[in-house]
């Protein structure tokens, strides 16, 4: 008998109310079911923010250097129970565990950052214009965060929504993809250990067209951050539209990796291939178009074949393993839709098939994939696969490879390979992105800088480092005046002007 989880909702771990569940199983190993996970409903929805708002008072004016002390026993408890989770998340998951340790360090690393934060939420003290009296702005929480978390990142995303969101002193619902529950709930029984109160964090299991969805339209839930697709990053921006809620998006990329004639081929070849293959592709940052001059461009194609074609695929918890599976079936079928595409539009250079033999036949694991002669503005140029595949593409100069790298409809990330500083600072200025590296391939992020993106990538906000903790919170202007009489600001203080 599969292990049975729960919801987890004002401090009580409950069962769903329809008594429905959904089976999580392993990416690489379908016989391997790790556990029946609730498939909640609105009614679920409903307790969970019920909860969340009957302990929002309280939380809300905890001090937020005590709110941050929980965070830091929160970083404490994952640090010592590292392993042991990211164990977890490689068996749902599938990326492989020195992954997966890093997720989990990703996870720390916001944990101990937002700790720290609670002392200081800066505001701002500003002179008034007028005398004896006092202007300052300070930062307030806004209600119950709704956090709607993808697959990919199973330990960190879930943290970089939820320690800011609590730290500011909001209450929480979240709701982890349905791919990856078991992280999450490892998470929130951590956050339960380190002493959260009641009803501070509640997480509710189930799909996203069902329990997402009643997230997004509950009256309760003034606040909406979600990491998934750009598809249904449009749904939620639409319904929150009209209801004003405040939401962050964190959504698809095509991110570039551009490789100059005068670069460290060597070090440009192990970025492709880390930003490329890492992660099976499944990264909103991975590097899925791979720019190269073409002085160098045949050496170095011939390179990456030779590199790519030696990656070994397989369970992520076993020895030697460089990749792991894709997620399930549908991203399978997907990224095979795209090996036709690719085959219309370019020469396939490497893999283009399901990863078979032993210890392979019963996971979702797709061969590294490489296709050449690829032009801009093609699909494989331009649409976000999420899977193994790389897409190479030829240009004359600088100036080409800027235009190719925007013209696209995302922009998360890019990066750029060269020895010129000239070059290095004109992809600063002129690559459209929310992150550029030089000499770094396309994935990397740390904790304390802002993460996001431009364009159809995101909707302006940033997660991540200080910018985040401006979205969990409200700004409110405060002033004091002493001066003992009615003092009309733009007006007693210009009486008598000659301007
Ligand atoms: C994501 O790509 O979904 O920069 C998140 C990185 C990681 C986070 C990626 N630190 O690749």
């Amino acid at each position: 008998m599969a292990d049975q989880f729960k919801n987890f909702i004002g401090g009580a771990w409950v069962e769903p109310s329809n008594g429905q569940y959904f089976e999580n199983r392993n990416p690489a190993k379908q016989s391997d079911l790790i556990g029946l996970f609730p498939r909640s409903t609105r009614e679920d929805v409903d307790r969970a923010v019920a909860a969340a708002q009957a302990a929002f008072p309280e939380w809300s004016r905890t001090p937020a250097p005590a709110r941050g002390d929980i965070l830091r026993r929160v970083g404490d408890l994952l640090t010592e129970r590292k392993d042991e989770i990211a164990r977890a998340a490689t068996r749902e998951m599938g990326k492989v565990l020195t992954e997966t340790r890093g997720d989990l360090q990703e996870g720390i690393d916001t944990a101990y950052y937002a700790g720290v934060e609670g002392r200081r939420l800066f505001g701002k003290t500003v002179p008034s214009e007028l005398r004896n009296k006092w202007a300052m702005s300070v930062r307030r929480p806004i209600g119950v965060a709704g956090l709607i978390t993808p697959f990919n990142f199973p330990l960190a995303i879930p943290t970089w929504k939820m320690f800011p969101a609590l730290v500011c002193g909001n209450t929480v619902v979240i709701k982890p993809a349905e791919d990856t529950p078991h992280t999450v709930s490892l998470l929130v029984e951590i956050l339960e250990e380190a002493g959260i109160p009641k009803g501070v964090v509640n997480l509710v299991h189930g799909l996203g067209e069902e329990v997402g969805a009643a997230m997004v339209d509950h009256p309760g839930i003034p606040l909406i951050s979600f990491t998934g697709s750009t598809e249904t990053g449009s749904l939620i921006g639409a319904a929150c539209g009209r209801s004003h809620k405040r939401l962050s998006l964190e959504m698809g990329g095509k991110n570039a990796q551009i490789v100059m004639s005068d670069a460290d081929l060597d070090l440009a070849l192990d970025g492709v291939l880390w930003g490329a293959f890492g992660t099976t592709g499944q990264r909103c940052t991975a590097t899925s178009r791979l720019l190269l001059q073409d002085e160098i461009h045949d050496e170095f194609v011939q390179r990456l074949i030779d590199r790519a074609g030696k990656l070994t695929l397989g369970y992520g918890l076993d020895d030697g393993v460089d990749v792991g599976p894709l997620i399930h079936a549908a991203s399978l079928a997907k990224v095979e839709e795209y090996i036709e595409v690719g085959k219309r539009e370019g020469t396939l250079a490497l893999g283009g098939s399901r990863a078979t033999g032993e210890g392979l036949d019963d996971g979702f694991f797709f061969q590294p994939t490489i296709f050449t002669d690829i032009k801009p503005g093609s699909r494989m140029a331009t649409e976000e696969i999420f899977g193994p595949v790389l897409s190479v593409i030829r240009f004359k100069d600088l100036d080409e490879a800027i235009r190719i790298n925007n013209e696209v409809k995302y922009g998360l990330s890019s990066s750029i390979y060269t020895r010129d500083n000239v070059a290095s600072f004109r992809a600063f200025q002129d690559l459209d992105n929310g992150i550029t590296y030089v000499n770094a391939p396309t994935i990397g992020a740390e904790a304390h800088l802002p993460f996001g993106g431009v364009k159809q990538t995101g909707n302006g906000h940033r997660e991540g480092g200080w910018e985040v903790y401006e979205f969990y919170s409200e700004t409110k202007v405060c002033y004091l005046d002493y001066s003992g009489k009615l003092q009309r600001a733009q007006i007693d203080n210009y009486a008598g002007a000659p301007y």
